[in-house]
C-alpha cells in the first residue's frame, strides 16, 4: 500500500512536470573537450585527445596561478553525442548558453548553427530544429578566448577565462511558444508603471512564435508568494506583433529589502479551448524607487541607504566555473552582513544571483564589461551595445534591478593618449550605450563608473547617465587613511558642482588583506586584516555621515584570481571581506555589527587562533595585546580564561580590550546583549610566550621566527600555522636588528613598505617582499647552547651588484653572497645553520657588505641542545 500510494505521488509529480508545457534541462554532463585548434573537428577518425568534463568548466582554472606568465587565450572545442527527448510532435528544440567566454560557434551534426555569439557574459539561445536528425546529434561548440580588437573587456583587473562555465540547457517547446531564440533569450518582459501601496498596475509585453492562422490569447496569471491566484487575464494574439495584457491590482505586498515580496507570473498561451501550448514563470517585485542626489535612495517611499559590495564570478582553483550553489551561498553571506546592495561587476553574471537578489532583498545595479578602455573600431562599438540590449532583455524582470551601468573606468587608459580618432569613438560610444539604456528600459537608471577625477570625465563629455559611480581607493592607492573623511567629501561635492542632479554612488572602495598578515601597527599597503579592518571603518563612519553618497560599494565581496596580479599572495586580488574560498576576515563581522538589524556580536579576529608576543616584563608570564569586539549592542563583557577583563561600551560598533595571554590555550569569551537576547562569542587562542629576557628561567627561550622588515606576524597556513614575529630593533637582552632601514615600497606611497614582486620558490610571498636594507646585525641574548639558525634572503628587482658576508659569532658562515647571480632576482633562500652560544654572548649575526647593500628577508632561531 505504501508502495503505491508513492508510486501515485510520483505519478503526480509526473504530470504536473509535464504540464509545465516547456521542456527544459541541463546538459552539463560529460562533454568531450579539446584545448587547441582543430583542422577537422567532425572527423570522428581523427587522433585527437579529447578528454571528458563537466561544465561549468573553464580551461584556465591552473594557469591563472602558476608561476608562468600568462594563461592559455585560444580556441578550444567541446563536442557531445545526444539523443533529444521526444517531446512533442514537431517540437522545437533549442540550446540555451547561460555564458560561453568568449566567442561562441555552434555545430550540430556537422553544420554550422546560427552566428557565432560574441561576449564571454551574456546568455545566448540558438534553434537547432532544422539541423537534427533521428538517433544521436553531435553538438559541437568552439570556444575562443583570444584578444579580439573588437570584444570588450580589452583590458581589465581580472582574467578572461575561457570555456562553457555556465550551465548549457536544452529547451524543448511546441511549434507555438514564446521567443527562445532571440537576442537575450527572454520573450516576457515586466513592467509596473504604478505602483503605490493602494494598488499596483502591471504590463506584460510578450513576443511570440505562433502560425498565421489560428486563434491564440496569451494569459497572464498572477500568483500570491504562497501560490494563490491573484488576477488572470487573457488577450488575443496577432501574427508577427507583440502581445500585450496589463492589469491591476488592490493592495500590493511590495517588494523592498527588508520585506522582499515576490508575486510569481504565469505567462501561458493557450486557445480558444483553454490548451495550454506554452508556459513560462517570472518573478514579480512591485516597488517603486527614487535616486535623489541630495537625499539619497528611496523605495516604497521610505529612505534607505545602499551598502553592499561589488562581486566577480570567480573561486579559488575554480576560475569561472563556479556552480550554482556558490553563486546562491555568496548572495547570501552578503545578506547576513547586512547589506543591501549589490553591484555586479564587471559584467553580467550567473542567473542565480538576480534570483537570489530578488528573494533575499539585495537592491543591484548590473553592467556590461566595457572597462577601462573602449574596443576602438566600429565593431566593437556594436558587439558593445549588443551586449548592452542582451544584459538587459535577459534580466529585464528582475525586481532587485534599479540601474543598468554602461561601464567602469573607462577612462583608465587615458583616452587622450589614443588620438583624436579614439576619442571621438570613445565618446560616442558612451552616448549610444547610455541612449541603449533608455530606448530599452525606461523603468531604471542609467549609469556609469569612474575612477578619474569628476571634471576630468565631464570635460570628455561621457557625465552622460542619471547616475554616476567612483571608484576611489584613499588610503590605499592614494592617500592617508586619515584624510579619508575630507576626501571624500570634497569629491562628492566636486562631482555635485558638476551635475547637481546627478546622484553620486561610492562604486569601490577598498584595500588588501592577505590572512596570513596580521598586525598591531598596520599602515597602509601592509596587506594586514588589521589595516583593511581600520581602513573600511574610516570608509563606513564617512559614507553613513553623507546623505549624498546614495550608496556604496565594497570593492570586493570576495577575494579574486587575476593572472597579472602581484600583491601578497601572488596572482590573487586580497580586497575582499572573503577570502576567494570565501572565509570571513574581520571586517566582514564589523560590516555585520554595523549593518544588521539582529542582535549581532564577535570577536572579529577569532580566527587569528595562532598569536606570540613577548611578555609584557622580565619573568612576567603574560604578555598584553588587543583584541576587538564588534556589535551592535550597547556594550560588551570580556572574560579571559574564566576572569573577567570588564565591560565595555561599543563605540561605532566595536570595543578594544587589553588580552593578558598567557601560554599555551587562551579561552576569551566576549558577552552582550541587544533586545533582550544574550550574545555571546568565544575564540581560542593558543599563544606562544617569548621571554623577554631570552636567558629567562621562568620561561625558557625555544624558538623565534622574526619576518624582517616587517611590522606585521605572517602566519604560514599551509605549514601548520607556523607563526612569523614582527621585526624589532635590538634591546639587550633581547633580540632584534641594528642598522639599516625598510625596503620602501616601489610606488611612492609613504609609508607603504614591501614591494609588488612575485617571489620565486616559495608562497610565502610576505617574508621576502619585506626586508631589511642595509642591515649591520641582527642579535639574540640567547643563553649558551646549540642552535638552528635559518637566514632566509631575496634579491628583488635589483639593478645594482650586491655582495655579502655573513658572520656569527665573528665567524663567517657565508661568504660573497651574490644573490642575483647565483639564484637569479626574485628568487626566495633559506638556509639553515648550526651554530653555537658560548660564554654569554648570545648569538651575533653580522652582515658587511663587500658591493652594494646587506639585506635580510627573515630570520629563525631555534635551541637544538
Ligand atoms: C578598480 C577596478 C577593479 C580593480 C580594483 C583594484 O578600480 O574597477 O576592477 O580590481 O580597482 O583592486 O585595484
Ligand atoms: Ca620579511
Amino acid at each position: 500500500m505504501q508502495k503505491l500510494i508513492k508510486l501515485l505521488l510520483l505519478l503526480t509529480c509526473f504530470i504536473g512536470y509535464t504540464q509545465q508545457v516547456r521542456h527544459t534541462e541541463t546538459i552539463n554532463e560529460s562533454w568531450s573537450f579539446y584545448k587547441g585548434s582543430l583542422d577537422n573537428p567532425f572527423d570522428k577518425a581523427a587522433k585527437v585527445s579529447w578528454e571528458k568534463v563537466t561544465i561549468p568548466h573553464s580551461w584556465n582554472t591552473e594557469d591563472i596561478l602558476d608561476d608562468k606568465n600568462g594563461y592559455y587565450r585560444g580556441e578550444a572545442w567541446y563536442k557531445k553525442t545526444m539523443t533529444i527527448p521526444q517531446i512533442y510532435e514537431n517540437q522545437q528544440v533549442f540550446l540555451l548558453f547561460e555564458a560561453a567566454n568568449q566567442v561562441a560557434s555552434l555545430f550540430v551534426n556537422g553544420k554550422p548553427v546560427g552566428e557565432d555569439h560574441i561576449g564571454g557574459y551574456t546568455t545566448f539561445a540558438r534553434d537547432i530544429t532544422s539541423a537534427l536528425k533521428e538517433g544521436g546529434n553531435e553538438i559541437v561548440i568552439r570556444v575562443d578566448n583570444s584578444h579580439n580588437d573588437e570584444i570588450v573587456p580589452q583590458s581589465a583587473d581580472f582574467s578572461f577565462y575561457g570555456g562553457i562555465y555556465r550551465d548549457v540547457q536544452l529547451i524543448i517547446t511546441k511549434p507555438i511558444h514564446f521567443e527562445v531564440a532571440n537576442l537575450g533569450a527572454n520573450a516576457i518582459f515586466v513592467r509596473t508603471p504604478e505602483v503605490s501601496e493602494a494598488s499596483a498596475k502591471i504590463t506584460v509585453q510578450s513576443k511570440l512564435v505562433r502560425p498565421k492562422k489560428g486563434t491564440y490569447y496569451t494569459k497572464q496569471s498572477l500568483f500570491t508568494a504562497d501560490n494563490k491566484l491573484v488576477k488572470e487575464v487573457k488577450s488575443r494574439t496577432s501574427f508577427q506583433k507583440d502581445a500585450h495584457n496589463s492589469f491591476s491590482i488592490a493592495n500590493p505586498n511590495l517588494w523592498s529589502p527588508e520585506t522582499p515580496y515576490l508575486y510569481k507570473l504565469v505567462s501561458e498561451i493557450v486557445d480558444k479551448k483553454g490548451n495550454v501550448y506554452d508556459r513560462v514563470e517570472n518573478p514579480v517585485g512591485f516597488r517603486w524607487f527614487n535616486f535623489d542626489p541630495k537625499k539619497g535612495f528611496s523605495i516604497n517611499g521610505k529612505p534607505t541607504k545602499l551598502i553592499g559590495t561589488c562581486r566577480h564570478q570567480d573561486f579559488l582553483g575554480k576560475a569561472n566555473a563556479v556552480s550554482d550553489e556558490i553563486h546562491r551561498n555568496d548572495i547570501k553571506l552578503l545578506k547576513d552582513m547586512g547589506a543591501n546592495f549589490l553591484r555586479i561587476a564587471h559584467y553580467p553574471q550567473d542567473p542565480a544571483i538576480l534570483e537570489m537578489c530578488d528573494k533575499l532583498g539585495l537592491v543591484a545595479t548590473l553592467e556590461i564589461p566595457f572597462v577601462n578602455k573602449a574596443a576602438a573600431n566600429e565593431a566593437g562599438k556594436q558587439n558593445t551595445v549588443n551586449m548592452l540590449k542582451e544584459a538587459i532583455r535577459f534580466n529585464y524582470n528582475h525586481p532587485s534591478i534599479v540601474a543598468w551601468n554602461l561601464g567602469n573606468e573607462t577612462t583608465m587608459k587615458a583616452p587622450d593618449t589614443f588620438g583624436e580618432d579614439y576619442i571621438k569613438h570613445f565618446v560616442s560610444t558612451h552616448e549610444v550605450l547610455a541612449q541603449t539604456i533608455k530606448e530599452e528600459d525606461k523603468t531604471r537608471y542609467s549609469y556609469s563608473v569612474f575612477f578619474r577625477e569628476p571634471a576630468y570625465q565631464d570635460r570628455l563629455g561621457i557625465r552622460v547617465t542619471d547616475l554616476v559611480g567612483y571608484n576611489k581607493y584613499y588610503g590605499w592607492y592614494v592617500e592617508e587613511l586619515e584624510d579619508i573623511d575630507k576626501n571624500l567629501r570634497n569629491l562628492v561635492s566636486r562631482s555635485l558642482e558638476l551635475d547637481p542632479d546627478k546622484p553620486f554612488i561610492l562604486s569601490e572602495y577598498g584595500g588588501g588583506a592577505d590572512p596570513r598578515l596580521r598586525s598591531y601597527n598596520p599602515t597602509r599597503f601592509d596587506f594586514s586584516v588589521d589595516y583593511q579592518f581600520l581602513l573600511h571603518k574610516h570608509y563606513m563612519k564617512t559614507i553613513l555621515d553623507i546623505p549624498e553618497i546614495v550608496g556604496a560599494n565594497v570593492w570586493n565581496y570576495a577575494d579574486f584570481q587575476v593572472e597579472h596580479r602581484k600583491d601578497a599572495v601572488p596572482h590573487i586580488n586580497s580586497k575582499g571581506l572573503v577570502s576567494a574560498k570565501r572565509e570571513k576576515k574581520d571586517v566582514y563581522y564589523l560590516y555585520q555589527a554595523l549593518l544588521k538589524n539582529t542582535p549581532f556580536l564577535a570577536i572579529s579576529s577569532k580566527s587569528w587562533n595562532k598569536r606570540s608576543g613577548i611578555a609584557d616584563a622580565k619573568d612576567a608570564t603574560f604578555a598584553t595585546q588587543p583584541i576587538t569586539i564588534v556589535g551592535n549592542g550597547k556594550d560588551v563583557e570580556v572574560f579571559l580564561n574564566g576572569t573577567s577583563l570588564g565591560k565595555k561600551a561599543f563605540e561605532f560598533s566595536t570595543a578594544t580590550f587589553d588580552i593578558p595571554f598567557v601560554k599555551g590555550q587562551n579561552l576569551i569569551e566576549a558577552i552582550s546583549e541587544k533586545e533582550g537576547k544574550l550574545l555571546k562569542d568565544v575564540a581560542f587562542v593558543d599563544f606562544n610566550l617569548i621571554p623577554k629576557d631570552l636567558k629567562s628561567n621562568t620561561n625558557k627561550f625555544e624558538e623565534i621566527a622574526i619576518n624582517v622588515g616587517s611590522y606585521c606576524y605572517f602566519i604560514e597556513s599551509d605549514n601548520m600555522d607556523y607563526l612569523w614575529m614582527p621585526d624589532k630593533a635590538y634591546e639587550k637582552g633581547g633580540f632584534g636588528y641594528i642598522g639599516g632601514d625598510f625596503l620602501k615600497h616601489p610606488s611612492k606611497r609613504r609609508n607603504a613598505i614591501g614591494t609588488d614582486v612575485s617571489v620565486k620558490g616559495t608562497e610565502n610571498d610576505p617574508i621576502y617582499q619585506t626586508q631589511r636594507i642595509g642591515i649591520e646585525s641582527y642579535r639574540f641574548d640567547v643563553p649558551d647552547g646549540t642552535y638552528e639558525l635559518s637566514l632566509l634572503l631575496a634579491e628583488l628587482k635589483t639593478n645594482d651588484e650586491n655582495i655579502m658576508d655573513i658572520m656569527v659569532n665573528g665567524k663567517t658562515i657565508w661568504s660573497n653572497i651574490n644573490l642575483k647571480k647565483a639564484y637569479g632576482n626574485d628568487r626566495g633562500i633559506a638556509k639553515r645553520f648550526l651554530v653555537s652560544s658560548n660564554d654569554n654572548k648570545g648569538i651575533i649575526v653580522d652582515f658587511k657588505a663587500k658591493k652594494g647593500k646587506t639585506r635580510l628577508s627573515g630570520i629563525k632561531l631555534r635551541k637544538v641542545n
